[in-house]
């Protein structure tokens, strides 16, 4: 019947999804604890410390568990004092597992502990305290939108970009950050989202009305019963810059912000067929620095810089909007001056822009005295295409180079018009 007793409890035991185990406390004279003895245990604690029942049971907690002597001291330290039952979290480093710990005092100096194990919602708790605070420190913002735009969370990047507290975003639809002239296409671009996933530009408003070019990468993802997306949003302000200076450089020259030699030719590749259908003539000025090298000789790359620019102001505030000028690299520049009636026009462009040039100018308090040749090419009497122009008005131009410079030449049509 005894054993029938002892047997039942060894099944209740056994039948526990916690760790069991019954000590009992062995004291110092002072009456401090010294070890525990192990009265009884369940194959759960088996599993949980790894030692057998039938070597745990009877001997010293201290025998038994060797290995994880500090974790026990440390755990002993709490049992003086334990008047009640009490109830903590333990983790056991040598097993690598968190347990939550009940303990109780069924009789003087016996201890009963039931170990559940808490390791995984433990650790998923911390993948959790991880994604949020990564969620909350990313570098980009971070929104999550229910399906009808309600902002449902928003990280510190958010309320840094906007300007608005996370408590007045969470207010917010996800509309009310975009700019306005970005309503048409809004529908469009969530029905991918929803559909796959979708990475879109787009312009969004900070508080202060203010707006910033991004870069929205959104997907939808069931979560229980409802449609949340996520919005990753990156501040593209820099890229964009860079991409219009990239843009910009394609076409213009960097030191004097006047066309560079593709966009020129190209501008004039367009003239040419608008001079077709007009029927109305151009003129095509090629013209370089005299003496160029002398003034970087004497006074320096800079001041020679300083003369390249004053070249294109000077050029561009003489002619009209309709014409156009570029640098061809160098000292040279290029104009190209549309619907002429007479070469008297093209002339007068010529000694216009002369003028301009040798306007006085001072810099870094020196004087410069500038001069330029410059060679008269007419379409379309000197030449139907582009480079046919172009070489002509640089054969002209040589040819008041050779003649001593500061003068104006034609190629040689201009009898025609
Ligand atoms: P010429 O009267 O025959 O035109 O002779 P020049 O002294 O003007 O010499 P040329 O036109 O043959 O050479 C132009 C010089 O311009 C050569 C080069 O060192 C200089 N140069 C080219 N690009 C730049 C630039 O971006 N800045 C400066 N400061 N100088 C340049
Ligand atoms: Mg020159």
């Amino acid at each position: 019947m005894a054993d029938n007793k002892i047997s039942c409890g060894e099944i209740m035991h056994d039948a526990l999804i916690e760790g069991y185990v019954l000590l009992s406390i062995i004291r110092n004279a002072d009456g401090t604890h010294k070890d525990y003895q192990i009265i009884e245990t369940n194959s759960q604690f088996e599993l949980i410390t790894g030692r057998p029942q039938s070597h745990a049971e009877g001997n010293t907690v201290r025998q038994v568990l060797p290995a994880i002597d500090e974790t026990w001291n440390e755990f002993s330290r709490n049992m003086p004092q334990m008047k009640e039952n009490v109830k903590f979290e333990f983790y056991f480093e040598n097993i690598d597992k968190h347990f939550y710990i009940s303990a109780y005092m069924p009789f003087e100096d016996t201890i009963a502990l039931f170990f559940t194990d808490i390791t995984i919602q433990k650790k998923a708790k911390d993948v959790f305290r991880i994604h949020e605070l990564l969620f909350e420190e990313a570098h980009d913002i971070l929104l999550y939108v229910k399906k009808d735009g309600q902002i449902v969370n928003a990280n510190k990047r958010a309320c840094d970009k906007y300007g608005y507290t996370r408590e007045e975003l969470m207010s917010m639809n996800i509309q009310d950050i975009r700019h306005p002239f970005t309503a048409f296409e809004f529908n469009k671009q969530m029905e991918q989202a929803d559909s796959g996933g979708i990475v879109f530009e787009s312009v969004h408003m900070r508080k202060d009305g203010t707006s910033f070019p991004v870069e929205v990468s959104a997907k939808s993802t069931f979560i229980e019963k409802g449609q949340f997306r996520i919005h990753i949003i990156r501040d593209i302000t820099q890229r964009k810059e860079n991409e219009e200076r990239i843009a910009w450089l394609a076409k213009y020259d960097a030191l004097t912000g006047i066309s560079n030699r593709a966009n020129f030719i190209a501008n004039l590749e367009q003239e040419i067929q608008r001079s077709i259908r007009s029927k109305i003539p151009f003129s095509v000025m090629l013209f370089d620095i005299d003496k160029f090298k002398h003034i970087n000789d004497n006074y320096g790359h800079e001041a020679g810089d300083a003369v390249l620019r004053h070249v294109a102001a000077a050029t561009k505030n003489v002619i009209r909007l309709t014409d156009q000028v570029g640098r061809f690299g160098g000292d040279e520049f290029v104009v190209l001056q549309t619907d002429i009636k007479s070469c008297d026009d093209a002339i007068a462009l010529a000694k216009r822009i002369q003028d301009a040039v040798n306007e006085e100018f001072i810099y870094k308090s020196i004087k410069f005295n500038v001069k330029i040749s410059i060679g008269i090419s007419l379409f379309p009497d000197d030449s139907k295409d582009a480079n046919g122009l172009l070489l002509c008005a640089d054969k002209a131009m040589y040819y008041v180079k050779h003649n001593g410079g500061g003068d104006v030449s034609f190629f040689e049509s201009c009898k025609i018009l």
